[in-house]
């Protein structure tokens, strides 16, 4: 449907698709299937228990060999139902080989063999290395050319930003954790990085509300005073930043917490029990519906309007540009979130259960990605932008001038532009 609305939109939605498989997806997918087979297996191995003559490093061998000996029975009989549960851990495995350590001091390698630690430490350093530049070079030619000062431009220098706080100040922790195999850095360097991911990845989400607000408002009334929309703006960029704080900051205060998750080498919020001396249950609640169900209840009514307006020839192309870009972004962000978020929603209402925490890892460390996409989808999308970065690399000149100047007003940015 979308790609009848806009023409661009299939070719930036392969984009996405690709580039998030190609980052994520490859190397898990041959091994996903026989990893779970290893890790369903291991939470039924009831013997290495104890045996002093078993160094700990060598102990999934050992299992293999116990197993093998003593075949099938062990294996069906044996439940997962026994869940290990620490004062600030919480990892999905049975812990009747006996091998079950706190993630905050021991490598986990029981969860999966280190090959898969080192490749989320790889995942993460090109995160990091790809992220920085892109991000910061966005922010950089937006913030230094004048005429990509415009509303919708303001949002999207907030969303970099944010992509930046979390990328610089988070993930290096994330990837120092995944090279050690576990949470090297204690409570203190968890709450650390769980705060910064969720505030960056909550501003991300705010900004796209606001976004979805400003377009939603444009479409009813074009000629709005763009003094009013620049206030509107600046004003929910305010917003997002407390929005974001009211997300990021309880865990923090004792209302729920933050603790390692999945492979326990990043964290996020805790799903995984009621504590009712946290009140956990109550946050989980809030924060699903504030910070999930209203955004998207919102984003959804908004974009109900514009794609109303989309075939509206009187409509200026330029304002419905930006209606576009503000679509991709949005689809974006829901398609990184949404795995992992749906994924927490099933462990928090199904207490208990037993999980895989490579699912989860494997969902967490997919949502990280998303840091990625808003740079590359205003690049792709805006024709202005990318003229603006050609300019800035080439020092002042472009090369493509007269190529690209007959169409520089058909891009996104000119289309919401002030009068300057
Ligand atoms: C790698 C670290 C991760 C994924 C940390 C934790 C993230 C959360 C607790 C995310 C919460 C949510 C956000 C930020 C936005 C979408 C909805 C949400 C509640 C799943
Ligand atoms: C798992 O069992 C071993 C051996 O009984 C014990 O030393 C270890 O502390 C247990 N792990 C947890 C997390 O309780």
């Amino acid at each position: 449907m979308l790609s009848l609305l806009f023409p661009q939109s299939q070719s930036v939605l392969a984009l996405i698709l690709l580039t998030q498989i190609s980052l994520s997806l490859p190397p898990f997918v041959p091994s996903f299937s026989s990893l779970r087979a290893v890790s369903e297996s291991r939470s039924h191995v009831t013997s290495p228990h104890g045996d002093p003559d078993i160094p700990e490093t060598m102990w999934f061998e050992h299992a293999i060999r116990w197993q093998m000996r003593h075949h099938d029975e062990t294996l069906i009989t044996e439940s997962v139902k026994v869940l290990k549960e620490g004062p600030d851990f919480y990892i999905p495995v049975s812990n009747t080989t006996g091998l079950v350590r706190s993630p905050h001091e021991y490598p986990q390698y029981y969860l999966a063999e280190p090959w898969v630690f080192s490749f989320l430490t790889i995942y993460m350093f090109f995160l990091i290395l790809i992220g920085i530049p892109v991000n910061l070079f966005t922010l950089c030619v937006t913030v230094l050319h004048k005429n990509l000062r415009t509303p919708v431009y303001y949002m999207l220098v907030n969303m970099t930003m944010a992509d930046l706080i979390v990328i610089v100040v988070s993930f290096p922790f994330t990837m120092h954790a995944a090279m050690h195999g576990y949470f090297v850095h204690g409570q203190v360097g968890c709450n650390f990085e769980g705060f910064f991911t969720v505030h960056g990845t909550q501003i991300s989400l705010w900004s796209l509300v606001v976004l979805a607000v400003e377009r939603f408002m444009v479409s009813c009334k074009p000629d709005i005073d763009i003094r009013f929309r620049r206030k509107f703006i600046v004003k929910g960029i305010s917003f997002t930043w407390l929005m974001a704080f009211s997300c990021s900051l309880p865990p923090l205060f004792e209302w729920s917490r933050y603790i390692p998750e999945g492979l326990q080498c990043s964290c996020g919020v805790d799903y995984y029990t009621l504590k009712p001396d946290l009140f956990n249950e109550s946050f989980i609640n809030y924060m699903f519906t504030v910070h999930l169900v209203i955004p998207l209840t919102v984003i959804s009514l908004c974009f109900g309007r514009l794609l109303c307006v989309v075939n509206n020839d009187t409509f200026n192309k330029n304002e419905r540009d930006a209606n576009c870009l503000t679509v991709l972004l949005t689809l974006g962000f829901f398609m990184c979130w949404l795995p992992y978020a749906s994924f927490g929603w099933h462990i928090f209402s199904n207490q208990g259960s037993a999980f895989s925490p490579f699912a989860m890892t494997l969902t967490s460390f997919f949502a990280k990605s998303s840091v990625l996409y808003n740079p590359l989808i205003c690049i792709y999308m805006d024709k202005q932008l990318r003229q603006c970065m050609v300019i800035t690399l080439c020092q002042g000149k472009n090369p493509f001038a007269d190529k690209v100047g007959a169409s520089a007003s058909s891009s996104v940015s000119s289309g919401s532009a002030a009068p300057a």
